[in-house]
C-alpha cells in the first residue's frame, strides 16, 4: 500500500459521495426537496443543535445561516468520504458500510421529517446504490488504477501501464464528480422551478374592507444610514428553521382552526380571499434580535382578522394557547387571549401591497402585534390548533425559550455608525424605537455620563410599529459614546440591565463609540 495508493482512495470516496448527493437531488425533484439527504439532515441538525450554537449561525451568518449550514454539511462530508475512500483501498467492506451508515442517516433524517411519506426514502437509497457501484468501479472495477491492485517488482510495460491506469483513474474520478456535481444543480433547479411563484405571480388580492391609515408626512426622516419607516419586501429580514423554502400551492392550501374549540373551522384560500380583510402596518420583530440588531422590519400586512375566526370557532374554558403549525411542521404559541383582545392578530396574505413573498410564508401566515416572531408569526400555516400552555409546548419552548414573548421596548441609533468620520459641530444622530402595541412616547439620547437629553419623535401611523427619533448633537473633538434608550406610552423606560436574546429577548441601551475630528 502505497501513499498514492491511500489519495486515489480519498478521491474515489469523494466521487461515490459526489454521486450519491448529486443523483439524490435529482430524485428529490419528485420526491420533493426536504427528502435530499443533504437537506434531510441539515433539518435534523438545525432542529436539534444546540440553541447557543443557533444564536451564533445567526449572529456570524445572519440570514445566510442556512447556506453556511448546508456548505458545512457538504465539506465534512466530503472529509468523511475521503477518510472512508481510502480506507476502502485496503478493505473495501469498510468502504460498503461507510456508505450504508450514511445511507441509513439519510433514510433515517428523511422518514423522521413532518409530514414525510415513504418515499422520503429513495434519494438516500437510490444515491447509495449509486455510491456504491461508483466505488467498486473505482477502486478494484475497470476504472482502477492499477496500484490499488498493487504491482509486485513491474516490468517496464507494466509500469507504463500502471501510469495510463493512474491518468485514466484520475480523468474519470474527476469527471464522476463534476458530473455529479451538475446533476445535483440540476436537480436544484428543477425543484425550485416546482416552486409555487407561478401561482404567486396569479394571485389577485382584493382590496381591504378597511385600508392602513395613511403613512403621514414626516415619517420618515430619509436619512442615509436609518433604516426606512417602511421596510421594502426585499429587504425584509428573514428567520425560520427551514432549509429549503416551504412550496405551498394556494389551490391546495386549507386551514383548520381545530383543538379545544366547540365548532372546528376549515377554510380554503378562496374562502379566506372572500371574507373582509384589514390592512395594517405592524413591526415585525425577531428575539434573536441582539441588542443594536437589525432582525426586525415594517410593512403593511393585507389579511383577515383572527378574532371573529376565533369567536366563531369558540374556545374552550382554559384553553389559554393557540398554536400556529406551518406546512413544515414548526409550531408556535400564542396567548387566545391576546388573539381575542381587539388588536389587529390576522391571518396575513399581503405584504406591501404584494401576495406574500414565499420565504415570508406564502401563501398565509400570521401577524400578531406586540408579540416576538417565534410566539405569533407562523409562515406557511395550515393549521391552528386551540390548547392551553400547561398541555403544549410549542418548537423553541423546549430549546430553552420562554413560552411567553411580548416584545420589549427597546431603541436602536442608525447613525452616526462607528466607521463614519465625524466633524466638530451639529451632527444629526437618529434611530429608531419600538415597542409594539404600547407604543413609543418618548426617546433620549446619553453622550458619554452626561445628561439624558430628549429627542425628536418623527410620527408612526400607529402604536404597533416602530418610530424613528433624531437628536442634533454639538459634537467635540475626541471620542465619544452615544448611547439610547426609550420609553413606551405606559411609561415604562427601557431597561438599562444588558440581556442576552434568550429565553425572551434582549434588552439594555444600544450605544455606539464615535470619534470626532
Ligand atoms: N413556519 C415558520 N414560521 C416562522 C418561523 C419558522 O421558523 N417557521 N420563525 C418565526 C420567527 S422566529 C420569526 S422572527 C418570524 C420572521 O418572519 P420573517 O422571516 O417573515 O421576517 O417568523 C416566524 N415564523
Ligand atoms: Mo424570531
Amino acid at each position: 500500500m502505497t501513499r498514492k495508493s491511500w489519495r486515489f482512495g480519498a478521491l474515489a470516496g469523494v466521487a461515490a459521495a459526489a454521486v450519491a448527493l448529486g443523483l439524490a437531488e435529482l430524485i428529490a425533484v419528485v420526491t420533493g426537496s426536504r427528502s435530499a439527504p443533504l437537506v434531510a439532515v441539515g433539518g435534523v441538525v438545525v432542529d436539534h443543535v444546540p440553541e447557543s450554537l443557533k444564536q451564533f449561525a445567526i449572529t456570524m451568518f445572519g440570514v445566510h445561516d442556512k447556506t453556511a449550514l448546508l456548505v458545512g454539511t457538504a465539506v465534512l462530508l466530503a472529509l468523511f468520504a475521503a477518510v472512508i475512500g481510502a480506507l476502502s483501498v485496503r478493505w473495501l467492506a469498510v468502504g460498503f458500510a461507510g456508505i450504508g451508515l450514511f445511507a441509513a442517516v439519510g433514510v433515517a433524517a428523511a422518514l423522521t421529517r413532518p409530514n414525510a411519506g415513504p418515499s422520503a426514502a429513495l434519494p438516500a437509497l437510490l444515491g447509495a446504490a449509486a455510491a456504491g457501484a461508483t466505488l467498486w468501479l473505482l477502486v478494484v472495477g475497470p476504472l482502477a488504477p492499477a496500484e490499488v491492485t498493487e504491482l509486485v517488482a513491474p516490468s517496464v510495460h507494466e509500469e507504463e501501464e500502471a501510469v495510463e491506469g493512474r491518468r485514466r483513474f484520475l480523468k474519470s474520478s474527476g469527471l464522476i464528480v463534476l458530473g455529479a456535481v451538475a446533476v445535483g444543480f440540476a436537480g436544484r433547479w428543477l425543484s425550485t422551478r416546482r416552486s409555487v411563484s407561478t401561482a404567486r405571480a396569479e394571485v389577485r388580492l382584493p382590496p381591504p374592507a378597511t385600508p392602513a391609515p395613511e403613512v403621514p408626512a414626516g415619517s420618515d426622516l430619509r436619512l442615509p444610514e436609518l433604516s426606512s419607516y417602511v421596510t421594502p419586501n426585499d429587504d425584509f429580514y428573514r428567520i425560520d428553521t427551514a432549509l429549503v423554502v416551504p412550496q405551498v400551492d394556494p389551490a391546495e392550501w386549507k386551514l383548520r382552526i381545530h383543538g379545544r374549540v366547540r365548532n372546528e373551522i376549515e377554510l380554503t384560500y378562496a374562502d379566506l380571499l372572500a371574507r373582509p380583510m384589514i390592512e395594517r402596518y405592524v413591526t415585525l420583530a425577531c428575539v434573536s434580535n441582539e441588542v443594536g440588531g437589525d432582525l426586525i422590519g415594517n410593512a403593511r400586512w393585507l389579511g383577515v382578522p383572527l378574532k371573529p375566526l376565533l369567536d366563531q370557532a369558540q374556545p374552550l374554558d382554559g384553553a389559554d394557547q393557540v398554536v400556529g403549525r406551518s406546512a413544515d411542521g414548526w409550531t408556535c404559541g400564542t396567548p387566545t387571549a391576546i388573539m381575542r383582545d381587539g388588536r389587529d392578530a390576522m391571518l396575513a396574505v399581503g405584504m406591501n401591497g404584494a401576495p406574500l413573498p414565499i420565504e415570508h410564508g406564502f401563501p398565509v401566515r400570521v401577524v400578531v402585534p406586540g408579540l416576538y416572531g417565534y410566539v405569533s408569526a407562523t409562515k406557511w400555516v395550515v393549521e391552528l390548533e386551540v390548547t392551553s400552555f400547561a398541555d403544549y409546548d410549542a418548537y423553541w419552548v423546549p430549546r430553552g425559550w420562554s413560552q411567553q414573548g411580548p416584545i420589549k421596548t427597546e431603541s436602536r441609533i442608525d447613525t452616526p455608525r462607528g466607521r463614519n468620520s465625524l466633524k466638530a459641530g451639529p451632527v444629526t444622530v437618529a434611530g429608531v424605537a419600538w415597542a409594539q402595541h404600547r407604543g413609543i412616547s418618548k426617546v433620549e439620547v446619553q453622550v458619554d455620563n452626561g445628561p439624558w437629553q430628549e429627542a425628536m419623535l418623527a410620527r408612526a401611523v400607529s402604536d404597533d410599529t416602530w418610530i424613528q427619533w433624531s437628536w442634533t448633537w454639538e459634537a467635540t473633538n475626541g471620542d465619544h459614546v452615544l448611547r439610547v434608550r426609550a420609553t413606551d406610552k405606559t411609561g415604562q423606560t427601557q431597561t438599562s440591565q444588558p440581556a442576552d436574546p434568550a429565553p425572551d429577548g434582549a434588552s439594555g441601551y444600544h450605544n455606539v463609540s464615535v470619534s470626532v475630528g
